[in-house]
């Protein structure tokens, strides 16, 4: 029998949780099936329109993990930990239902309290089918750190010393649609410098690292610190995503950041605060207010503003008034 494993895609927490389900499933249930069972794995991405292509599946049992819920009948697994698992309202009662049945919440599982899917399949695992997670320590720690950005301080976020902050880097980098189905059974089969030590992924890292140094040098080349905020423009570079704790290691005693970037399709203002900030959080700014003032949004600690490409001198603007407005509160604290 075939089963196929969906999860979120070009994702640490997602390729991680697709690893740990296969073994759950492999360990505590297939051998109750009395057939043999292969696994496959396709990635899903959040875009504009349907999610999910029905056609995609078609294994004797489905399974989504660390991804939005689906109500297709053809959907046989589920585990989330998502605050916006629901598309719609229809979506969450499909599950509530679910939950009230004996067999079907014995396989769709939700808690958005959990770090990492990750950690929350192994704890389903463990104690509602007796999943052996021990082996399993190392990967389940760190998908806590990296899907919850929970890194003890800039260095460790920005050095990248660790494995899996390595592999991390790699996941979220690739354009190729066989790596990830690769990688996956990996994950819960060997230790982590194992495998980023496999030809097929070790060769993948040097390139990634070089663009990561440059980004660092060129946003310590543009930074301007003051009052407690950093402003960078690196607008006239085309960099596709860089690490967004870059501006905290340059600057640790700094409190926001303000970035201006330029890809393909958009120039964004990323609006962020320093996670291991010493301001009192009752005196912070929310940022998602500021940033839903040009049509933007996020969270308390970090949102961010899109606007098309020809609009980029309305994204500098806006990036100027609210580094005045930063700058201003810092000033005050
Ligand atoms: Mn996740």
């Amino acid at each position: 029998m075939r089963v196929r494993v969906f999860y979120h895609d070009k994702c640490f927490d997602g390729a991680c949780s697709a690893s740990l389900f296969t073994r759950f499933h492999r360990e505590c249930i297939a051998p109750g099936l009395g057939v043999p069972v292969e696994y496959e794995f396709h990635g899903l991405v959040h875009r504009a329109g349907a999610l999910f292509n029905e056609s995609d599946f078609t294994g004797d049992e489905n399974a989504i993990v660390d991804f939005k819920y689906s109500a297709s009948p053809q959907i046989t697994w589920w585990f989330d930990h998502h605050q916006s698992a629901f598309l719609t309202p229809a979506d969450h009662q499909h599950f509530l239902a679910c939950q009230r049945d004996a067999h079907c919440s014995r396989r769709k599982f939700f808690d958005p309290t959990y770090t990492s899917c990750t950690s929350f399949l192994a704890f389903i695992g463990e104690t509602q089918f007796g999943f052996d997670v021990k082996p399993l320590a190392e990967l389940i720690r760190w998908a806590d750190i990296v899907d919850g950005a929970k890194y003890e301080s800039p260095e460790s976020a920005v050095e990248m010393a660790a494995p899996a902050m390595k592999l991390t880097l790699i996941i979220e980098a690739t354009q190729d649609p066989e790596f990830i189905p690769r990688l996956i059974p990996l994950l819960t089969k060997m230790p982590l410098q194992q495998v980023l030590e496999q030809p097929f992924v070790a060769c993948l890292l040097p390139p990634l690292l070089e663009q990561h140094a440059r980004a660092i040098e060129l946003i310590r080349e543009r930074a301007e610190y003051r009052d407690g905020t950093i402003f960078f423009d690196i607008s006239d570079h085309q960099l596709e995503g860089f690490n967004k704790f870059i501006p905290y290691y340059l600057y640790p005693e700094a409190t926001y950041s303000i970035g201006l970037s330029k890809s393909s399709f958009r120039t964004k203002v990323a609006v962020g605060s320093n996670p291991w900030t010493r301001t009192d959080p009752e005196t912070m700014v929310n940022l998602a207010k500021v940033c839903e003032r040009y049509g933007g949004g996020g969270h308390a600690r970090v949102g961010a503003i899109s606007f098309s490409p020809e609009r980029s001198d309305e994204a500098r603007a806006a990036a100027k008034v609210i580094v005045a407005e930063l700058r201003e509160a810092g000033k005050k604290s």
